[in-house]
């Protein structure tokens, strides 16, 4: 199971051009809006150092990073969920996704046309938002008729859902995205069946081109602040140039510094997506490699030990678990097993961010 984020926003705002930054895939980029159709799907290695520093340990095994995949999707205009421009297909496209990239333009370039004519950060973020709540509200609308005729039938239950289903769709009818408000436990299931768009974790990513952050940019990050998301900055064409350039990672460092980045796009994205989406790495060493695992918050070692091997949860029998910088500093498992520091962990131990695991199965 991946993780996978869309990269959402109005067309030619440079979600390709992000895209290749992060993916380093030589995606379309043109200056006309619509020019990407087919979304391009691209997988991303997740630099991790704590990765980098277990692999001293063993080094004649394979470093294994974990990764995180990224959808480049066709860009959306108004009244996009009646079908207008790309219409329909992306929003298919977005439901698939675990967290959404907001994509927004802050950049400032002539020869690049903007469908409505002028930047407007806030004008744009309520385009593309309007458009997913008009398509849940239909979602959510079909599923509420459904639901009304139910509860004209024998079931005790259907009264109680109808009326909690009524509640969720008079907030989207609002212009309350789902994620932003508390969800009655009674439609929980329902709701993560139906996969409505605005539930989605969401993250803003703002391009802003050669100049680095600017008045749009802060806008940005003031509606990010009242809708409680993250924002991530990102110079679109300096680090997918830079990254199609570099020919390694010490020369992309380099070209980063000269620009006066610390880190890339990535980087940031990553560790983002990662709090937005409650994921956390643990790390194995088992066979010939030494590797990170993504796994949600709250998992449990035998679902853990599943992403590893699909029998490993049927077939689990305990886990010996090591903390990463209590093996780093003793220097082997060894002295760590010695020390009384492994310890053995049950069906119901729950994985922590930085666990080293030892699965051990039938
Ligand atoms: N000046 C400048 N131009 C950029 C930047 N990022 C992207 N562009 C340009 O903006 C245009 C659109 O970029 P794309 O990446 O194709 O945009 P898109 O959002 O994928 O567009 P659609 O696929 O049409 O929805 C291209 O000409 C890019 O070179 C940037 O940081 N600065
Ligand atoms: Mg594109």
């Amino acid at each position: 199971m991946g993780f996978t984020c869309g990269l959402v926003g109005l067309p030619n705002v440079g979600k390709s051009t992000i895209f290749n930054a992060l993916c380093g895939a030589g995606a379309r980029v043109e200056s006309y809006p619509f020019c990407t159709i087919e979304a391009n799907v691209g997988t991303v290695a997740v630099p991790d150092p704590r990765l980098d520093r277990l692999a001293t340990l063993y080094p004649d095994k394979k470093k294994v990073p974990t990764h995180l995949e990224f959808i480049d999707i066709a860009g959306l205009v108004a009244k996009a969920s009646e079908g207008e421009g790309m219409g329909n297909q992306f929003l298919s496209e977005i439901r698939s996704v675990d967290a959404i990239l907001h994509v927004v333009r802050c950049f400032a370039d002539a020869n690049v046309a903007h469908v409505s004519g002028e930047i407007d950060p806030v004008r744009d973020i309520e385009v593309v938002e309007t458009e997913l709540l008009l398509k849940d509200y239909e979602t959510l609308g079909r599923v509420w008729e459904r639901l009304k005729r139910e509860a004209k039938g024998a079931d005790r239950r259907a009264p109680a859902l109808l009326e909690a289903w009524g509640h969720l769709v008079e907030k989207v009818a609002q212009g309350v995205p789902i994620r932003s408000f508390t969800i009655d436990r009674g439609v929980e299931t329902l709701l993560r069946e139906t996969s409505p768009l605005t539930a989605k974790p969401l993250l803003y990513v703002v391009n802003v081109g050669e100049e680095g952050e600017n008045e749009c940019s802060r806008a940005v990050k003031r509606i990010a602040d009242e809708h409680g998301s993250e924002v991530i900055v990102i110079r679109g064409r300096i680090e997918a140039e830079i990254l199609e350039v570099a020919a390694s990672e010490e020369e992309r460092s380099i070209y980063l510094q000269e620009w006066g980045l610390e880190n890339t796009g990535l980087e940031g994205l990553i560790h983002a997506g990662y709090r937005a989406l409650a994921l956390i790495t643990f790390f194995t060493f088992e066979g010939p490699e030494v590797r990170a695992w993504t796994v949600p918050k709250g998992t449990t070692a035998p679902k853990a030990g599943a992403k590893i091997h699909s029998d490993f949860e049927e077939r689990f029998v305990l886990a010996e678990v090591m903390n990463l910088e209590e093996l780093l500093a003793t220097g082997s498992e060894k002295a760590l097993r010695e020390a009384g520091h492994v310890h053995r962990a049950g069906h119901d131990y729950v994985v922590k961010d930085g666990d080293v695991i030892h699965f051990i199965c039938a």
